[in-house]
């Protein structure tokens, strides 16, 4: 059966494309003898990342980013994910997708994700469904996510290029918002130019990367309307660039492996950081109190905490 599922993708079948999707959401045998008969055709594939708080746009300037990138070259696969929708039945997310205008398009194919409870499942299922759409030879492939804080971040580890949209009118908020999706952006959006505060919106961007350090690649704030499509094409010319520069996170050979590697990273680090701030550990204590105390180096206290951590976290 995955065999000629497989074949079916390749082919750019959008049934068989739509099978397979629900054969590795699920998990299913199935799902993972698929995963492995595709494995070997990985890689080709652009990841785009574009998260931000509810409301912002994304859905409408994934929209107009969609035309943009098929103007470019290829075709274009979208996943949208939202971990604050329970799953039900086939779960069309409804006010959640605005991509529309291409939904009909046999070059774009739209597939939407709803929680199944934890998160690191759903940056996983999204993932593996990334993978099918990698495969069925997508040049582009847009993952949006909404919500706030750790499941954007894991989703968005999935991507070689993360857009972070934000809605003007955040103002001092901007340093509010939960610091981990301001840090994760190689290009920042102030969708809604249209309307007052886009300036200041922008300026508080720019004045935060301002004190921040960065290698190659210095992210972007661009401004857009993305009911109109203004500023969209300055998007998708910011996308190449980055993806032409050398800090690309580009996947390389082995994609599948890299885009679990960033899954994982990001998962461990939020159980350890979790772990370290809020168990009840004595040791733990000792540790900090030898720490202000200037008796340890920074680097070995990392190294204790994290042995004391992974020590705790095995215990039943
Ligand atoms: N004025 C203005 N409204 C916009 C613009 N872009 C989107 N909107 C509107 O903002 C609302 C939210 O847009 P969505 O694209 O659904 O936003 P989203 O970030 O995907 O929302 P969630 O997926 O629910 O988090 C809709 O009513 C859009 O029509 C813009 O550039 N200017
Ligand atoms: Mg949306």
């Amino acid at each position: 059966m995955s065999a000629t599922l497989a074949t079916g993708v390749r082919a750019g079948e959008r049934r068989a494309i739509a099978r397979a999707l629900s054969a590795v959401e699920n998990e299913t045998g199935a799902g993972a003898d698929l995963l492995r008969a595709l494995h070997p055709h990985l890689g080709a594939a652009r990841v785009i990342g574009i998260t931000g708080p509810p409301g912002a746009g994304k859905s409408t300037l994934v929209d107009a980013l969609i035309g943009e990138l098929l103007a470019l070259n290829g075709r274009v696969g979208v996943v949208a994910v939202d971990p604050s929708s329970p799953i039900t039945g086939g779960a069309i997310l409804g006010d959640r997708i605005r991509m529309g205008t291409h939904q009909g398009d046999e070059r774009v194919f739209i597939r939407s994700l709803a929680s199944r409870g934890h998160v690191g499942g759903l940056s996983r299922s999204a993932a593996r469904a990334v993978d099918v759409l990698d495969a069925a030879g997508y040049a582009h492939i847009i993952v949006e996510t909404v919500g706030a804080g750790q499941s954007e971040v894991e989703v968005a580890e999935l991507a070689d290029t993360r857009i972070v949209v934000l809605p003007p009118g955040l103002g001092d908020d901007v340093q509010a918002i939960k610091a981990g999706i301001l840090e994760i952006a190689d290009i920042y959006v102030v969708n809604k130019a249209d309307l007052p505060l886009a300036e200041r919106a922008e300026r508080e961007l720019l004045s935060m990367i301002a004190l921040r350090s960065y290698g190659a690649w210095k992210p972007p704030v661009l401004r857009t309307v993305a009911s109109t499509g203004v500023g969209v094409a300055k998007l998708a010319e910011a996308i190449a660039a980055h993806a032409q520069s050398g800090s690309g996170r580009r996947a390389g050979g082995d994609a599948r492996r890299t885009r679990m590697r960033r899954l994982l990273a990001a998962s461990a680090a939020d159980r350890l950081r979790r772990n370290i701030e809020q168990s009840s550990s004595a040791e733990l204590d000792r540790l900090c109190d030898e720490l202000a105390r200037g008796e340890l180096g920074h680097a070995a206290a990392d190294l204790r905490a994290i042995e004391i951590a992974a020590a705790g976290m095995r215990k039943p």
